[in-house]
């Protein structure tokens, strides 16, 4: 397959303009199919079909199952849960769309499961396993953790998962792995953004540092509020590294690559500048387009001070001395 990555001049619309202007624009033209949605007053999605529940209920045979584990009380928020409406409601997913609040109706019918994961590179054994299967083999948790996406936006979602280095351990690596790539599915037919953007480098793809995919945060989840995760959060099995920005946290998760070199990721193919492959949350170090020093809670609008490593400098500092 042919890739083209776009040179500066050529960078879309949405990524050479601040945020609020694009998303206002979008939401000027995309004014009738908000006013069909009921959607003008709230930039969150109105109850699905009606009901009072969150965006996730037609999903068919990939719709959130029940999915029950103890919270790790080891890790704690300073802020309120925010509510499932919201963190299901507003997402980052461009293999659908980048309107952060139809991601999860254009992703309604995309079929989570079954789901096989890829294992290879550097490692024992390359085999591949059904995602349940895997899910049934690890041991799951509950985790509030504190989300900042670079655009500087927050929630704080109780995510469902496993610690990804006890799935490391399973992976069994070789001593020549010194990175783990990650990457997403490839399927535009039902992925709406994939098709209409060829020309971004998709699959979505992330990459650690052994030590990094290996720190007691780093966590591969599967479930959020009681369920299995809904589309739009990235089912059936995403990551989730809170001390780094969100495009870290890679979600619909196909593959896991142990290799001896850092890897390309996406965001840093498609704009170097602002993408950096470390991308560990810091108030002091601006953004191009984002001053990195406050953020928004998507939940109430409130602006909240930045940390560094987002409130997880005792968990990680040390892997950056
Ligand atoms: N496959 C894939 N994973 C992704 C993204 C994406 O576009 N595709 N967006 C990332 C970004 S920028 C953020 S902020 C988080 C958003 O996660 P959330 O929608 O659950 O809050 O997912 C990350 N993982
Ligand atoms: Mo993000």
């Amino acid at each position: 397959m042919l890739i083209k990555i776009p040179k500066g001049w050529e960078i879309p619309e949405r990524l050479v303009t601040p945020e609020h202007i694009y998303l206002s624009r979008r939401k000027f033209l995309s004014a009738a199919s908000a006013a069909a949605l009921g959607g003008l007053g709230s930039i969150f999605p109105p109850s699905a079909a009606g009901r009072n529940k969150a965006p996730n209920a037609e999903q068919g045979s990939s719709a959130p199952q029940p999915l029950s584990a103890v919270r790790n009380t080891r890790y704690t928020v300073d802020y309120p849960i925010t509510s499932e409406r919201v963190a299901t409601g507003f997402n980052n997913y461009y293999e659908f769309t980048e309107i952060k609040n139809q991601v999860w109706r254009l992703a309604e019918k995309f079929e989570s499961r079954p789901w096989e994961i890829q294992i290879k590179g550097h490692v024992a054994t390359p085999r591949k396993i059904d995602v349940d299967d895997l899910i049934r083999q690890m041991p799951l948790e509950e985790r509030v953790y504190h989300h900042r996406c670079v655009e500087a936006w927050a929630v704080f979602v109780p995510w469902i998962g496993f610690p990804m280095k006890t799935f490391i351990d399973w992976c069994q690596p070789t001593s020549q792995a010194r990175f783990v790539r990650m990457a997403s599915f490839l399927r535009p037919s039902q992925a709406e953004g994939q098709s209409n953007t060829p020309s971004y480098p998709w699959p979505y793809g992330e990459g650690l540092t052994m030590a990094e995919a290996t720190n007691e945060l780093a966590l591969l989840v599967v479930g959020m509020y009681g369920k299995t995760s809904p589309n739009q959060s990235g089912a059936p099995l995403r990551l989730h590294v809170p001390w780094k920005y969100g495009y870290k946290s890679i979600k619909a998760i196909t593959r896991f690559e142990f290799l001896e070199k850092q890897p390309p990721t996406f965001w840093n193919m498609v704009v170097p500048n602002e993408y950096d492959f470390w991308a560990n949350v810091n108030p002091h170090k601006p953004h191009p387009r984002w001053s990195q020093a406050t953020e928004r809670l998507a939940e109430t609008g409130e602006r909240i001070p930045t940390l560094m490593y987002n409130g997880y400098e005792k968990y990680v500092a040390n892997l950056y001395a």
